[in-house]
């Protein structure tokens, strides 16, 4: 194959399992003969490095050069030759170890990447990474797990909603004088229709349940349409004359502040946000990953310092019926392998954050810890940070909320079309937006692991929140959050095309840290 391009390049190192810095493919590509140049870079490379380096390419070209002539042919490869000689803490060297832990459950230092000298010379890249649950789980499926975990999700989420309304526990409701105006900050635990077609909700707090009747004829009876169960909201209204039950005057969410204001990175650098990538599957559209692949490495993707993987890495085993039918790679770690080598034609000079999804080999009940460490060992060639479903991470400043998606699927199937359909997939994580809460119901599709606290609550509001898992790009700002489903790498399947499912695949959303603009690149 002529190696005259860095995307023939970039596919001859990774056919031999090698991953490669831009700049190194770069050189190599522009080098007089860019296949000897590949040659002497892998030899340039230490036998326990996956990664070829800058330093490696500009070895081996040297090597040549002295051996007779200059392989560098001038243009962006003799920008500059003044790269760190030998750095002995060269971060762009992985030797395949073993992964950095979070084990404190809290965030971790940002990791400082030196750029390559002639390539961004003020770059720091920084990560943090804060909620990843990985190696935290202590619940054990017991009842009192389920306890805590709703406790919890109901401090945290009432602790939002208190300061906005004068609320009072369940149990001090019925003494209190008829008529009075009254506020209750509680777990939705019933919605029911009367026979005159209006709406009785339960809410349920630490003390006990209480129901609240909202008339079919006030401005704000919709909203009720708008709820799952195990929620948490705030109704205030006035007490029945009997005290028994609270005619609702407004529901509150937790919600977004409309005023929010995301934080911007402070200097121009792009991530590219994707999901559902499927290898494995006989659907998986290969072709089009190589060209996305490619592109990462062209000047164009220049700024591109970011992916993030939100699930769904590989087709998995077993995950529906009829699945091993559609299966190109049918063992689990062969599937992963084989991510693996997609994933080294992406630029090793890029930081990768992944988190699982429903087809991938960890728990299916969420929050998912990341995968173990025998995963990660055969997709140690990017160094790559694998964290929990949901995690919220933090680049240049910027947050990320990353939650693989499952629980839309019973946000688009509970709620009215026009608040969450799968053509809008972006609509439905807005209603997640405004319940603050990643997957609110309990006991249906979405399978819910108690822990000792719930990971799932939104305490902080995110700047991004990425989503995937339903197949179809959308985007959109919900109260200046920007929010977005990524689509996929998978070709319609049987299943989805038996239920009308048409996937928006070989899609890559761009985001520019530093204005939060959105550029949405089309790779089939
Ligand atoms: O699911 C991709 C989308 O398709 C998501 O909206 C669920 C839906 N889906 C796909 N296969 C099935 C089956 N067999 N039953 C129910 N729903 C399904 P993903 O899990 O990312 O493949
Ligand atoms: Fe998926
Ligand atoms: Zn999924």
């Amino acid at each position: 194959m002529p190696l005259e391009t860095p995307a023939h390049v970039v596919s001859e190192l990774a056919s031999r399992g090698y991953n490669a810095e831009r700049e190194a493919v770069t050189l190599l590509a522009n080098a007089p003969d860019p296949e000897s140049a590949v040659e002497r870079a892998v030899e340039a490379t230490p036998d326990d490095a996956v990664k070829i380096s800058t330093d490696h390419a500009r070895t081996a070209l040297d090597t040549a050069a002295e051996a007779g002539g200059s392989l560098v042919n001038g243009g962006a490869a003799n920008r500059s030759q003044t790269g760190p000689e030998n750095d002995p803490h060269d971060p762009s060297v992985s030797g395949g170890t073993a992964p950095e832990k979070h084990t404190n459950g809290g965030s971790v230092t940002p990791v400082e990447t030196e750029g390559s000298a002639d390539q961004d010379v003020d770059t720091s890249r920084s990560i943090d990474i804060e909620g990843d649950m990985t190696g935290q789980s202590t619940g054990t499926g017991e009842y009192r797990d389920f306890v805590a975990v709703f406790r919890d999700r109901y401090e945290r989420l009432a602790g939002q909603l208190r300061g906005r309304v004068n609320h009072r526990p369940t149990d001090t409701l019925e003494s209190m004088a008829p008529n009075s105006d009254a506020a209750i900050v509680g777990m939705v635990s019933d919605i029911r229709s009367t026979a005159s077609g209006h709406w009785l909700v339960e809410l349920e707090d630490t003390n006990g349940t209480f129901p609240c009747l909202v008339m079919k004829d006030r401005a704000f009876a919709s909203q009720v349409q708008e709820l799952l169960y195990d929620e948490v909201i705030a109704i205030e209204g006035t007490l029945a004359d009997d005290g028994g039950i609270l005619f609702a005057d407004s529901i509150h969410f937790p919600d977004v502040p409309r005023t929010y204001s995301p934080s911007t990175a402070d200097r121009h650098v792009q991530a590219a946000l994707i999901s559902d990538v499927h290898v494995g599957s006989e659907e998986f559209m290969a072709d089009a990953w190589h060209r996305f692949t490619d592109w990462l490495h062209t000047e164009e993707a220049d700024a591109i310092e970011y992916l993030l993987l939100a699930g769904d890495m590989v087709e998995g085993v077993g995950v529906y019926p009829n699945q091993d039918e559609e299966l190109d790679i049918i063992d689990i770690y062969d599937q992963y392998e084989a991510f693996s080598e997609y994933l080294k034609e992406v630029p090793g000079d890029m930081e990768i954050v992944m988190i699982p999804g429903n087809h991938d080999a960890v728990r299916l009940a969420e929050p998912q810890p990341a995968f173990d460490e025998e995963l990660r060992e055969l997709m140690s060639a990017h160094d790559a940070r694998i964290v929990s479903n949901p995690s919220m991470v933090t680049i240049e400043g910027v947050s990320v909320l990353m939650y693989h998606g499952v629980s839309l699927d019973e946000v688009i199937a509970e709620l009215p079309d026009e608040k969450a359909n799968y053509d809008e997939p972006h609509k439905a994580m807005y209603q997640l937006l405004k319940k603050r809460h990643v997957a609110p119901q309990y006991g249906g599709h979405t399978r819910l692991a108690p822990e000792d606290q719930d990971y799932l609550v939104m305490d902080e509001v995110p700047d991004i929140f990425h989503s995937g898992h339903v197949h179809k790009l959308g985007y959109g700002k919900y109260h200046n959050v920007l929010t977005i489903n990524s689509g996929c790498w998978q070709a319609q399947t049987d299943f989805q095309k038996s239920v009308n499912i048409d996937p928006d695949s070989g899609f890559a959303p761009i985001v520019d840290l530093d204005t939060l603009d959105l550029t949405i690149r089309k790779f089939v």
